[in-house]
């Protein structure tokens, strides 16, 4: 299991931020070939097959790749930080939706709203437990109340990943607030 952790957690990295790292070229939509993710894998050392990819992508904790049909290609589903399009269409979302932060980023988001930082999007999540846990691994959590319904009208778009994640490019200031964070 710790193996198929590391896996993952190399991959989130090539096919997320660095795929040059790994010799990887991504294609416009964020695919790298498989073959060469696993020859990639194995000159770093790792031993990973087919069969062991498979479990990777299958058991990951929070879903993050995806093969494509004829399972000659994998992405990672969101948090890119490389530019590419994940070929997503816009959705219209709950009226509520979360965000998990720390509390050290507080007073700036209040001043600033909530902004992609390094990555392409906004995350936000439809539970205030996810949104608890995304919090965590930054310090001290800080649950945000998303008014969703109000941004929709205002003309700001919102995406939902294969895996559930809620993405939108930022949130503005009038649209959060601050949550007791209890679930
Ligand atoms: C904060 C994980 C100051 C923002 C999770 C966050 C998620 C600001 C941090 C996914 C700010 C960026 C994404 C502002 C935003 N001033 N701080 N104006 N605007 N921030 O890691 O949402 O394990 O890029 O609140 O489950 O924490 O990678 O984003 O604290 O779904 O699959 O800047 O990453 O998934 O941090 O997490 P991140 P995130 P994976």
């Amino acid at each position: 299991m710790r193996n198929i952790t590391k896996i993952s957690k190399q991959l989130s990295y090539w096919l997320r931020h660095c795929p040059q790292d790994a010799g990887l070229v991504l294609s416009e939509t964020g695919w790298a070939n498989v073959d060469a993710v696993l020859k990639a894998l194995s000159d770093k050392g790792v031993s990973c097959d087919a069969e062991k990819l498979g479990n990777v992508v299958a058991l990951n904790d929070k879903q993050r790749f995806e093969f494509s049909e004829d399972g000659a290609s994998i992405r990672a589903r969101q948090g890119h930080s490389v530019k590419i399009d994940l070929e997503l269409t816009p959705v219209s979302p709950p009226d509520l939706l979360f965000h998990g932060t720390a509390e050290r980023f507080l007073s700036s988001i209040l001043r600033e709203g909530l902004k992609p930082m390094k990555r392409h999007h906004v995350h936000l999540s439809d539970t205030v437990e996810t949104a608890l846990n995304v919090g965590k691994r930054h310090g001290e959590p800080v649950v945000l109340l998303i008014d969703a319904a109000k941004m929709s009208v205002a003309g700001h778009q919102f995406y939902k990943t294969e895996n559930g994640v809620w993405l939108t490019s930022s949130v503005p200031v009038a649209c959060l607030s601050r949550h007791s964070g209890k679930v």
